[in-house]
Formats: structure tokens, sequence, C-alpha cells
């Protein structure tokens, strides 16, 4: 028997006190690690609520991103801030307003002094990366692991700037290449004693809309339903009349519709904008077996075209383009549900479910041909609202759906909240934990804000900002433009 009162056995007692307390913090730091939930945030960039089928099926079927809606929760009213892709991620990541986080536009650069929730959950002891599309034009605080596209990145044969292997250039498909990065990570790089949270951010279906060679031959013989408002006349609204979104009139022949420059030339079609330069800029990076399968998909679209051309009228060229913008953009989301499915497998498989919150959203909404349009920034519905599908595991009823007001906003709160990390009192969103475990008591939001700043700017959409407010009879926008105040729903 060990008598802890003699000299010699105390330092022996005390060793094996210090032991004994070191395992036990280490036993408790695990436990309490493996309680704390992992966090798989999705993102894709100009992704359409309408383009979801969880939404609608008119357009496309996305099984695999309408798993997480289905085990989850699909939010009808999720909106955005400001809708434009830095202004959205800044606030995603700050919790803050535009106006607050000082990234107001595209162009500003992103001030890295405002404290990100990603920064808030390292520190608490999240491993932390993300792999994908941030457009900050500077590199990401708060991650253990990151491999970003610079700027708006490419389709074809992607340039990533690396936390570890500094510039890097890698042949595919950016929305392959994206998710083998995630994946990889995953199996090879998280620490399984820690929780995790990654961001998951593609750069599809942004413009161009540049589909994976595998998708090219069948999208591009599809055909599309034509939303009501193609040919809207914009009554009514007054900033509408000088927006270059139009799908005929500000869309490049070559960029966006992927007419050969050669054939523009042939027909007579003016270039809009540095139209050209954008289809070669894009097309050129392709290597001589993607050129080949590229080819053969839009050479027979393209000779219809030709052959058509002298007897169609501005409206049929219109439809035209209509259909191209639909193949192409379509082309990019049947990539990202089939790898959304690959990340969904992988997590099925590895036990990841259960204390995994799972979320899939876009920067912002997205108009497919609704008032004409294409591109966002307004805040007409298709681009203030985005979607937004939530799962983790029995927390949130399987198959539910809420109409709930909610903000990309929320975001850096809810993941704090759920990560049991303090949230910074100068954040201006709400965690969503309440609405997403049915507490609603524990829910009030009777209004959200909106602004728009990037003008003079590409596609002239002028400043403005709006409420949406709710009432009794529903929600209603007040939308302020140029000191008119009008009702934008
Ligand atoms: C590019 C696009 C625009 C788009 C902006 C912002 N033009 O400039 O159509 O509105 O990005 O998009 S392109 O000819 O270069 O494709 S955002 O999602 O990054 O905000
Ligand atoms: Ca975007």
């Amino acid at each position: 028997m060990l008598n802890p009162y003699s000299q010699k056995n105390y330092w022996k007692v005390f060793t094996l006190l210090i032991i004994f307390v070191n395992v036990a913090l280490n036993y408790t730091c695990i436990a309490q690690n493996a309680k704390r939930p992992n966090i798989v945030f999705i993102m894709s960039d100009d992704h359409a609520y309408q383009a979801i089928s969880a939404y609608d099926h008119t357009l496309i079927e996305t099984p695999n991103i309408d798993r997480i809606a289905k085990k989850g929760m699909l939010f009808t009213n999720a909106c955005v801030t400001n809708s434009i892709c830095a202004p959205s991620r800044a606030t995603i990541l700050t919790g803050k307003h535009s106006h607050k986080n000082g990234k107001v536009d595209n162009v500003s650069a992103f001030d890295t002094n405002n404290v990100t929730f990603p920064q808030l959950l390292q520190k608490a002891g999240y491993q932390t990366a993300m792999f994908g599309k941030l457009h900050f034009g500077n590199s990401p605080k708060g991650f253990d692991q990151f491999k970003i596209l610079p700027d708006q990145g490419n389709y074809y044969n992607p340039d990533f700037i690396t936390k570890q292997e500094g510039n890097i250039k890698v042949s595919g498909y950016v929305t392959d290449i994206i998710t083998d990065m995630t994946l990889d990570w995953l199996q090879k790089e998280r620490k399984k004693d820690k929780p995790f949270m990654l961001m998951y951010l593609h750069k599809a279906p942004h413009r161009s809309w540049l589909m994976a060679e595998r998708h090219m031959k069948a999208f591009t013989q599809k055909k599309f339903l034509e939303p009501a408002t193609l040919f809207d006349s914009h009554e009514g609204m007054p900033a509408a009349e000088v927006a270059q979104m139009n799908i005929h009139g500000n869309m490049g022949w070559a960029g966006d519709s992927k007419v050969n420059p050669e054939i523009m030339d042939e027909l007579g079609l003016k270039e809009i904008g540095v139209d050209k330069i954008r289809y070669k800029a894009e097309i050129g990076r392709l290597d001589t077996p993607q050129k080949a399968n590229f080819d053969a998909a839009y050479k027979p679209v393209m000779d219809e075209f030709k052959k058509r051309y002298p007897t169609m009228t501005d409206k049929d060229l219109a439809k035209w383009q209509y259909q191209r913008y639909m193949q192409d953009y379509l082309g990019t989301i049947k990539s990202v549900d089939e790898n959304v499915g690959r990340v969904l497998d992988y997590l099925e498989a590895n036990n990841l479910m259960d204390n995994t919150i799972i979320v899939y959203t876009s920067d912002q909404g997205f108009y497919l041909g609704e008032h004409g349009w294409f591109d966002k920034r307004f805040v007409y519905d298709q681009s203030f609202k985005t979607p937004l599908l939530i799962s983790w595991g029995n927390h949130i009823k399987a198959g539910s759906k809420s109409d709930v007001l909610v903000q990309n906003l929320d975001f850096a709160q809810t993941f704090l909240d759920i990560a049991g990390v303090k949230q910074p009192a100068d954040m201006q969103g709400k965690s969503l934990l309440p609405v997403l475990t049915g507490n609603m008591k524990n829910w009030k939001r009777d209004a959200v804000y909106y602004h728009y700043y990037e003008h003079p700017s590409e596609h002239n959409v002028n400043r403005h900002y709006a409420a949406e407010c709710i009432k009794k009879c529903g929600a209603i926008r007040f939308m302020f433009l140029k000191n008119h105040l009008r009702i934008a729903n």
C-alpha cells in the first residue's frame, strides 16, 4: 500500500494525480468535441431556387440537393441583404450588413479586420476548411486549410490559391475538382477528435455557364418552358428600363450563347461588350479532347442556327437565346447536383449525418428569363430570395418546410449558436436554431433590410434599398429607388 505521507511516495502520488487529471481533462474534451455538431456549408454561385426540384420541377430535377430537404427543412422565404456575390459572402462570414462589414460591392476589398464566424469556431476548437469560390481578392482568415479560385475562377482546368501549395493549376472541370478536394480533405485531413466546419463553395452556375463535357450533348438538345414574363414590357418598373440584364439585347452571342466568333462574323451579328474575348478566354482553356467534346455537342446547334437565322424575327432570336441560356445554365447545375450527391454519400457512409448540420444555399438568387432577364441585383423575388435547405440528423423534422423570413445574415449566429460559441453583440442576424428545431415561441422577426450598391457597373442596375415587412396579411416589400417608394412584390 502506498503511504502518501512519506516523503518518497509524495511525488509518486502527485505524478499519478497529474496523469489522472490530464486523462480526465482530455477525455472530457474529446467527449465534448465529439458531441459538438459538424458544419457542412454548401453554396453555389447564382443558383436560382427555380432550378432546384425541391422548389419547382419545371426546369430540372436535382435529386441530390433535394435529399437535404427530404432529411430536413426547406425554406421558402430565405433572402439576401445585397444580391451580389462578394458582398453576400462577406455578410455570411461576418453576420453583418454590407454597410457594417464594408464589402458593399464586388470591387472594394474585404476588410480582413472583420471578425468572421470561421475564426471564432477555429478558436473554439473546430477544424476549418474552405474549397472553391470566395471572390474576396484576399485569402480567408480562420481556416486550417483552403484551396480557393482566384477571383471568379474558370470552369475548365482552373487555377487555385492554396494555403499549403501556393498557386496551382488543376486539369478537369471545376465542379468535379472542388468536390475532389473536399472529399480528399474529409478522407485524409479531417481530425476525428475534433468537430469540423467545412465550406464547399461552387463556382457553377455562374456566367458564362460552361457545363461538364459529359452533359453537353444531352443538355444542348433540351427544350425548356418559357416563363410567363419573358417578354415583359417593364411597365411600372422605371429602373428596369435602363438595366442591362435582358436576355435579348444584353447577352453576348459568343461569350454567353456560345456562337463561334467566326459564325458571328459570317452572320453579321453585332458584338455585345467584349463578347468575343469572353468566348476565347473560356473556350480557349479547353484542351484538345475537351474541345473535341465541346465541338461535337455545339457544332450541330450552331449549324441549325446558321440555317434558321436569315428568317428569324427578334422574338425568335429572344426565344432561341432563352433556350441556349437555360441549356447551359441548367447543364452546369446537373454537375453541382451530382457532386453534392458524392459529398452526401460520403457523409452517410461515414456515419456523419446525425451530428452534421448540412446547409445548401446560393450567394443570391437569379433571373431565369423572368422579366426577360438574366443576372440578379434587383430586389424582385427571383434575386432577393435565395434557395435554402438544411438538414441536421434528428434535430430537424424530416421533410419540413418553413416560410419564415430568414436572411444570409443569420448563418454566422446560427453556426456559433449550435457550436455553443458566444455570438458577438455586434452581429446583426439571428440564430435560426428555434426555427430549425420547431421552437417557434423563441423566434420573432418583423422585417428584413436590403441594400444594393454596385452602380455604375456592369448591368447598370441603379442603387436601391428595400425592406420586407411581415404584416398580418402577409409580407410586403417596399423598395426605395431614387427616393421613390414603391411596392416590389
Ligand atoms: C461577371 C459577369 C456579370 C456578373 C458579375 C457579378 N460578367 O462580371 O454578368 O453580374 O460577374 O457576378 S462576365 O461576362 O464576366 O461573366 S457575381 O456573382 O460574381 O456577383
Ligand atoms: Ca453570385
